[in-house]
């Protein structure tokens, strides 16, 4: 089902409003506040249902197949790290191969307007399990640790270089404590980034049962590690040495010689223990409802991939050998990328496959996003000769499109129409509410997401709208972006001392320049006008994540 296009014009009858009490005259047309909650269903339908085995439960619906009679269903929601708009067949890769992604899409609905949380990892997940917009949420920036508490760091034995990052607050209720409140069984297995064992962000005080994988973004950058982690455990790799995610090739070495890189080429694959360990979760509780966040490492560098990923693209195309300074050296790093983007294919297609061994796809929502766009280092992650995003612009750390509009699958058999594309505008910031509406549990008051399962089940006429989306991104830079309509507004560099002196808005009509090349800020002062009120009214100070020039400088 393909939406209207005309419907998302600004002034269209489908831009509801988000806020209380905030309201537009715009091109005269008063749209009202057509909605009060987040595809809120009041009621806990499915709490203790992990104890109902069989018994008759509120999920009736006729239409479901007999299996979901007995139960609530599964989310596996899986995330790509750095994975671009357009690097999977389905949303028109040419070069690599994603075979198990593309048949999901066939088997689902595919989204060609979603939008990340944030053009960085950290955030962009905080966003995605605690509903709340990027000038709302708790965490705006990939921002490290810079020490533990000592007694935080002795009893875990956490390095000091894997400090770990911002940890979420305790107040803040993500997507995992929703749904274990709700009877679910809950893991995150990838990679985590909102703060270490021991402290507020710690993933098992933030709603999952397990967490298995890396906690510190910056231990993620090494596929072949000496650990990861299950909870607060250290789990043994058999890497020795492990390989560094950041070294350069030794001087003196042969760029051209496969032997310099052996350096960087480990044993134990952490991709592989976490696909194992995510089987084992869906095996354990496939008599249950579970909430799998599969946050997969891949693709983010560094460029570490098995011999037998990398074959089937060696030779296909010119090489520049990578030698460093940055992530670790690869000779292939083309080759490399694509093999990366393939495997995370591949151990989908896994994941999948057990679903359909253990009857659950009926079962189970999947969900298949990621977190920000292509990675911003042209000699590692050739995205010009990929065509990462397509004709959009901008990579990731950028608020223009290729930074943060991201694919977005979605597939329940029998409930979403097999095969569809849609051009919903949503966000990361609808998941919970979304999520919410399809299990059947009540949101938290305060989120900012407005629930998509009206589109996903197929009552596109019931879709409520986004007013607007707004980004703040304190990082590279310090950045603003937000989409009204089909225009899409952009400051950039508002931390240097040039933005402090005035840097200008950009504005683009992405209905008909989706590359957002020709700024036309200087024709419609009055669009600029309203996206100063936006962002206004959206962006919330935040003293962890200072806001520069919006917030006071100390
Ligand atoms: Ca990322």
């Amino acid at each position: 089902m393909k939406n209207r296009k005309g419907d998302n014009l600004l002034g269209g009858r489908k831009w509801a409003f988000v806020g209380d009490g905030f309201r537009w005259g715009w091109f005269g047309v008063w749209v009202g506040v057509l909605w009060a909650g987040c595809g809120l269903v009041v009621g806990n339908r499915w709490a203790g249902a992990a104890e109902a085995t069989g018994g008759p439960s509120a999920f009736t619906d006729q239409s479901t197949p007999k299996a979901s009679a007995k139960r609530p269903p599964n989310i596996l929601f899986i995330l790509a790290d750095d994975l671009g708009y357009a690097e999977l067949g389905c949303y028109g890769q040419q070069k690599i191969k994603t075979p198990h992604l593309d048949r999901l899409a066939s088997q689902g609905m595919r989204f060609t307007l979603h939008y990340s949380g944030s053009p960085v990892c950290a955030p962009s997940r905080c966003v995605l399990l605690t509903g709340k917009h990027p000038g709302h949420a708790a965490i705006r920036n990939n921002k490290e640790m810079k020490q533990l508490p000592d007694e935080v760091a002795r009893r875990y034995g956490i390095e000091p270089e894997f400090s770990g990052q911002q940890p979420l607050p305790d107040e803040e209720i993500t997507l995992a404590e929703l749904l274990k409140k709700a009877g679910y069984t809950t893991a995150c297995i990838g990679k985590w980034g909102l703060g270490q064992f021991g402290t507020s962000g710690d993933p098992n005080r933030q709603g999952f049962d397990l967490f298995y994988g890396y906690n510190c973004q910056r231990h993620a950058h090494s596929y072949y590690p000496a650990y990861l982690w299950e909870n607060g455990r250290k789990v043994p790799l058999d890497n020795d040495p492990p390989v560094p995610g950041h070294a350069k090739l030794p001087a003196g070495a042969d760029p051209n010689d496969p032997a310099s890189y052996r350096p960087f080429q480990g044993k134990d694959y952490a991709p592989d223990r976490m696909l194992r360990r995510a089987e084992e979760f869906i095996r354990q509780n496939k008599d249950r409802p579970f909430f799998l966040f599969y946050t997969t490492t891949l693709v983010h560098l560094a460029l570490h991939v098995p011999e037998e990923d990398l074959k089937p693209y060696l030779g296909l195309w010119p090489e520049t050998p990578f030698t460093g300074d940055g992530y670790t050296p690869h000779r292939t790093p083309r080759a490399a990328y694509a093999a990366m983007v393939s495997r995370l294919d591949r151990d989908v297609g896994r994941l999948l496959a057990l679903l359909e061994e253990l009857g659950l796809e009926k079962d189970t929502i999947v969900f298949f996003s990621s977190d920000n766009g292509t990675a911003d280092v042209p000699k590692e992650v050739d995205a010009k000769f990929f065509q990462s995003v397509g004709p959009l612009r901008g990579l990731k750390g950028s608020l223009y499109e290729g930074g943060i509009r991201v694919p977005m699958i979605v597939r329940w058999p029998g409930k979403i129409p097999a095969g569809t594309t849609t051009d919903h505008i949503s966000a990361f910031w609808d998941i919970v509410p979304t999520v919410a509406e399809l299990v059947g549990f009540e949101v938290p008051a305060g989120i900012d997401g407005i629930s998509f399962a009206p589109t996903l089940l197929g009552r596109a006429q019931e879709q409520k709208q986004h007013e607007y989306l707004y980004w703040e991104f304190p990082g590279y830079g310090g950045q603003l972006a937000v989409r009204l309509g089909p225009w899409k507004g952009v400051k950039q560099r508002l931390q240097s001392k040039g933005g402090r002196l005035g840097s200008q808005w950009e504005l683009y009509n992405l209905e008909n320049d989706i590359g957002e090349r020709q700024n036309l800020a200087h024709l419609h002062p009055e669009i600029i006008e309203k996206i100063e009120q936006i962002v206004e009214q959206a962006h919330r100070p935040n003293p962890l994540f200072p806001m520069i020039p919006l917030d006071p400088v100390e």
